[in-house]
């Protein structure tokens, strides 16, 4: 796989391909980003970020973790002295999962966010930006109706984070894609380039296929899930034969988030997956890549028990270590 595909697999969006390709040609200095809210405890929507993270250090990366503490009080997920204490619980988590830690910066937002030259940029681009667009850029992170000053500040922050921190490339799940084109708006208006970025998709909800997974609602797969959790909420997933299930009777469009783990999660970070069955149900199946494991669900050749069977598995393998992290 050359570096191009590497940094672009598995991605929903890349702004701009030119942008990526150039990169992507460069020999050495390049660095990547994400940004995380710290939160109780790593979840499939970081390690799907994660695992983007392990590509792009393949593609001759370097790559910065921002532990956006500042952010996270910005949208009012604790007092400052919670966040920062998580924000240390998930870095060790991090490099538990798989991040190369000798190839990997972290740092917190507060260490150059309430900075002198930040505060004033930041200024500068509150002068820049309407109140609107700072609202729609955080429709897809906030869930609250009305939003507060502090989060039309929060994306304006995310945007200047980029020249402050030196990235070539920003990387977030779709949900922060607003945020990263008002970022290719704004930050021009400052001297500053206008940012490349590449978005990861969006996993549907394990239980129903609806919507998407979050730690705050429906059925998700935490760091803190024991064997036996990942279990029975795997077993519970929703997975139709198919890749491309029927939409709700009330028209809502639905996915299949068993193949979509395999998809995101599995197959990036094992060369070759086993679905072990018993020998009088033909014995065990072997997969070196995504879609002939898609192919033969859908053909009937792998039954639904059977993928759930391995996923639990894989998924217990990926978050075991982290797992034991916390249980220090
Ligand atoms: N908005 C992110 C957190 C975040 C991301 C980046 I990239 C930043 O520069 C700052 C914050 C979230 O929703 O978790």
């Amino acid at each position: 796989m050359d570096a191009y595909e590497r940094i672009t697999r598995n991605a929903a969006e890349v702004v701009t391909e030119e942008e990526i390709e150039a990169l992507a040609d460069d020999p050495d200095g390049k660095r990547a980003y994400v940004g995380y809210e710290p939160s109780g405890v790593l979840h499939i929507g970081h390690m799907l970020t994660a695992n983007k993270l392990i590509d792009l250090q393949q593609a001759g990366f370097e790559v910065t973790v921002l532990l956006a503490d500042v952010h996270a009080y910005l949208n009012d997920k604790g007092s400052f002295e919670e966040i920062r204490h998580t924000a240390e619980r998930m870095r060790d988590q991090f490099i538990a999962y798989g991040l190369d830690e000798s190839n990997t910066q972290f740092v917190l937002g507060s260490d150059f966010q309430l900075d002198d030259d930040y505060t004033l940029d930041l200024h500068s681009l509150e002068l820049e930006t309407t109140l609107a667009r700072a609202e729609r850029a955080m429709s897809e992170i906030t869930s609250g109706d009305s939003v507060k000053v502090s989060q039309a500040v929060y994306p304006l922050m995310q945007a200047l984070d980029i020249p402050y921190l030196g990235v070539d490339l920003a990387v977030g799940g779709m949900e922060q894609r607003k945020v990263h084109m008002l970022a290719r708006d704004v930050l021009p208006s400052i001297d500053r380039e206008p940012p490349t970025s590449l978005h990861t998709p969006l996993i549907a909800d394990l239980g129903t296929g609806r919507g998407k997974m979050s730690s705050s609602e429906g059925v998700t797969i935490s760091m803190e899930d024991s064997r036996d959790d990942i279990e029975s909420k795997v077993n519970g997933a929703y997975c139709p034969p198919t890749a491309d299930p029927e939409p709700t009777d009330d028209g809502e469009a639905r996915e299949n988030p068993v193949l979509q783990v395999f998809e995101y999660h599995v197959f990036p970070r094992f060369d070759t997956v086993v679905v072990e069955r018993p020998a009088e149900y033909g014995g065990d199946l072997e997969y070196d890549a995504y879609d002939a494991l898609e192919a033969e669900l859908e053909s009937g050749e792998l039954h639904p028990a059977d993928a759930k069977g391995a996923l639990a598995e894989y998924l217990d393998r990926l978050i075991a270590p982290g797992r034991e992290q916390l249980a220090e």
